[in-house]
């Protein structure tokens, strides 16, 4: 045994069945040693696809997503999805070949030093130089990249290393991660009183509710307390669509009843979220009158952006079912939240025969199977989707939250599909992301990944351009993309079916044939060139200033 074939058999103690890679010359005998093991590789056609495929496995499935490349350009192109997995806490173990160590520091052929291009990106990195080290190492790597606050761990492994003997070398078992304990109960007790006596109290839950597998105490929690609640972005899901609780998603893009409510509670109790800016708007105009209960995993969270009247740092679920003690009397903010919620409420009859987006994505989730995983890259499509498709569990919701990653959802939906190879997966895209990774069809084609793309072509980079017709003077700077390729035709040179809608009486039909398909295949909609994603705070302005398409731009820069 080699140190590569060390590796492969410490990825298998770890239970890792499936990875996702790109070879090439300094990760050579690693690769070798995967035709002796049991884990299954996909090769994908970038390697930013396999770092976005392992950050999607790793979301639908909570488990240790892992990817590989090469040395030098392969290293520096797993760049964009390692950062993904660190702003979005994903948990990844990241495996790149690395020039001897004889050779290190020569400038040697792809010779580039990841570990420290890498350093501000990853939760934590390995440079072994020796075989020895590889045992603990690698349990150390998969330990570190699921405790506490998940994220991506970089081991960058020699060449030299790869093919030292290793016959004298085990490797280990999976570490044990304990689970947290819960909070003191004096200070579980200060944030009961704190319910207790709050007359507008509004939870705020976000992405640590889904990481934290603390999906079902914050149900009980919310249904046991009756506190109006809010989702982030990443917290989608945390309270299946259509809850008595929920109010909807917070923020910039947020539902205008989510937004009134946490503007005007007295008491925030905010679960597993870390005061994005995304999420609150102008910091110090959100939330002006309430006190804060702030619980989350991470202690460097805790007061890093508002400071909490109380903090609990230990398990989320254990946390929640202590707090889930108390019912305030709440009954008239509880009555004017819900009321709001239904004044305020989406409508989907937007005039024209055109395709409506917001109506289109809110069918295809009525029509897809419940449990179904939506993965969308970044732009307008994105926030439609956040706002208009129905999601029953944050891991059924993927979107690049934190870096705002174009060219995330395919690879992301391909990683998804091999997570759970019988959910149906569809991505949604826009005509800019999708060419990001438009490589990975090929991906689709060659493993028969049956993913349902829905691509929202406006032939422009979208939400570039609404920020330049609101915020910029309608002075539009390199966002026309009328020159697109026919998307359907290039599918189907792929290998992939592609249709084309553009008929909003066209659209049911139309969803119902892509979901039915056997294999991958994908819906090209031409959509309105003009469209907008309403409604919208206008950046660094506080949640209270929502932007409808009919305000006066003027009136509210002032
Ligand atoms: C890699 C990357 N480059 C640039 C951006 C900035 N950006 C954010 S949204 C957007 C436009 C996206 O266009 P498209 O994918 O067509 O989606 P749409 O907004 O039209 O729905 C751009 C350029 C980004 N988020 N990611």
């Amino acid at each position: 045994m080699n140190g590569a074939e060390l590796t492969v058999c410490a990825l298998e103690a770890e239970g890792v069945d499936l990875i996702f890679g790109y070879p090439g010359g300094a990760i050579m005998p690693f690769y070798d040693a995967l035709l002796g093991g049991t884990i299954r590789h996909i090769l994908v056609r970038h390697e930013q696809a396999a770092a976005l495929a392992a950050n999607g496995y790793a979301r639908a499935s909570g488990k240790v997503g892992v990817c590989v490349a090469t040395s030098g350009p392969g290293a520096s192109n797993l760049v964009t999805g390692i950062a993904d997995a660190m702003l979005d806490s994903v948990p990844m173990v990241v495996i790149t070949g690395q020039v001897s160590t004889a050779l290190m520091g020569t400038d040697a052929f792809q010779e580039l030093d990841v570990f420290g291009m890498t350093m501000p990106i990853v939760k934590h990195s390995f440079l072994p130089r020796r075989v020895d080290e590889l045992p603990e190492m690698m349990r150390e790597a998969f330990r570190i990249a699921r405790s506490g606050r998940p994220g991506p761990v970089l081991i960058d492994l020699p060449k030299d290393v790869q093919t030292a003997p290793a016959d004298h070398l085990r490797p280990l078992a999976p570490a044990h991660v304990p689970r947290p304990a819960a909070d003191d109960p004096a200070d579980l007790e200060r944030a009961l009183q704190l319910m207790r006596n709050a007359q507008r109290p509004v939870v705020y839950g976000g992405g640590g509710i889904g990481m934290a597998c603390a999906v079902g105490e914050f149900r009980a929690f919310a249904e046991a307390t009756g506190i109006p609640t809010v989702l982030t972005l990443k917290g989608l899901g945390a309270l299946p669509a259509g809850h008595p609780e929920l109010l909807g998603m917070l923020g910039m893009h947020g539902a205008r009843s989510a937004n009134m409510a946490v503007q005007e509670s007295d008491l925030l109790i905010v679960v597993g979220a870390r005061f994005d800016d995304r999420a609150t708007g102008k910091l110090a105009e959100f939330a002006p009158h309430a006190k804060v209960i702030h619980l989350d995993i991470d202690a460097a969270e805790l007061g890093k952006l508002r400071r909490a009247e109380v903090a609990l740092q230990g398990d989320l679920g254990r946390n929640l079912t202590a707090l889930s003690a108390v019912r305030p009397a709440i009954e008239p903010w509880r009555a004017q939240c819900f009321e709001r919620r239904t004044r305020y409420a989406t409508r989907y009859d937007a005039p024209g025969r055109g395709v409506y987006a917001p109506a289109l994505l809110r069918k295809l989730s009525e029509l897809a199977p419940r449990d179904a995983i939506v993965s969308c890259d970044v732009g307008q499509h994105q926030m439609w989707v956040a706002q208009h498709c129905l999601f029953n569990h944050p891991t059924r919701h993927l979107s690049s939250g934190g870096l705002g990653t174009m060219g995330f959802g395919l690879p992301a939906g391909i990683g998804a599909h091999f997570a759970e190879p019988d959910t149906t997966v569809v991505v949604v895209s826009g005509d800019g992301s999708f060419m990001m990774n438009v490589q990975e069809l090929a991906t689709l084609v060659r493993y028969q990944v049956p993913v349902k793309i829905v691509l929202l072509d406006n032939q422009a980079l979208g939400m570039v351009r609404q920020w330049q017709e609101l915020f910029f003077a309608r002075r539009y700077s390199e966002i026309d993309l009328s020159d697109n390729p026919d998307f359907a035709a290039l599918a189907r040179a792929f290998g992939v079916p592609g249709y084309s809608l553009s008929l909003r009486e066209h659209g049911e039909d139309a969803l119902r044939q892509l979901l039915a398909a056997p294999g991958p295949a994908l819906l090209h909609v031409s959509i309105d060139t003009q469209a907008n994603v309403w409604p919208l705070v206008p950046p660094n302005h506080s949640n209270a200033s929502m932007m409808e398409p009919d305000t006066d731009e003027l009136a509210l820069s002032a």
